[in-house]
């Protein structure tokens, strides 16, 4: 088994946070974006979306999206549980996941690849305008999720799980953004403290 890994990006950081938090080593292999290295023949054929991270198994087959990742490996090694335990607890996760996923993590990108420079050639067409746009979207899930926190020590609840991956690694990924965390948002930045201590967000 390898994983394919892309550096600080904030996808691939999903993958290693998670399999830090679980306790699993996995070999990674390098590829280096900014050398365009995911748009290579050999990489397309192993994810024709030529995106990051994919992960290779032994007997040759391919699972990128990070929360499919995530999950293969949940099912290898349930414990600590991440995607919530329980019909409810998984519902909340898995809840609580996709609007961190849809409503921040790819709202925060969009700001990015739409507005910097250096992604003209990674976005096509890029839109600064869209880019723009998604700025106060990113800020009023931020406001979202400062509620939620507001009541519970992680965002799905009283444990941590895949969506607290999810929020970290775009509430992360701000500063490249140009967004700002509102200073009145306490909750978030006791939330992100916190889980910023975690050894894993070394990952
Ligand atoms: N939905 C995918 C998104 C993967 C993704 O967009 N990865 C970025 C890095 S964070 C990438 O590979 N970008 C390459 C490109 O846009 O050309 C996932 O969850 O894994």
């Amino acid at each position: 088994m390898k994983l394919y890994d892309g550096g600080r990006a904030p996808n691939p950081r999903r993958i290693r946070i998670f399999l830090a938090e679980k306790g699993i080593e996995v070999p990674l292999v390098p590829i280096d974006m900014t050398a365009m290295e995911h748009k290579t023949p050999e990489f397309t054929a192993l994810n024709p979306f030529q995106r990051l991270p994919a992960l290779e198994l032994d007997d040759g087959t391919v699972i990128s999206e990070s929360v499919a990742i995530s999950r293969y490996f949940e099912e290898l090694y349930p414990d600590p549980p991440l995607f919530g335990t329980g019909a409810v607890g998984k519902a909340q996760v898995e809840m609580w996941n996709r609007r961190a996923d849809l409503h921040l993590l790819i709202v925060v990108m969009s700001a990015f690849r739409h507005t910097h420079p250096a992604m003209v050639e990674w976005e096509v067409p890029q839109i600064p305008a869209w880019g723009e746009a998604n700025r106060p979207k990113a800020v009023a899930t931020m406001k979202i999720m400062d509620d939620q926190l507001a009541a519970n020590e992680f965002l799905a609840g009283d444990d941590f799980s895949i969506a607290d991956i999810t929020l970290l690694v775009s509430i992360d990924f701000l500063k490249l953004a140009r967004i700002q965390m509102p200073e009145e948002l306490g909750n978030l930045r006791r939330w992100h403290d916190a889980v910023s201590s975690r050894p894993s967000a070394k990952a």
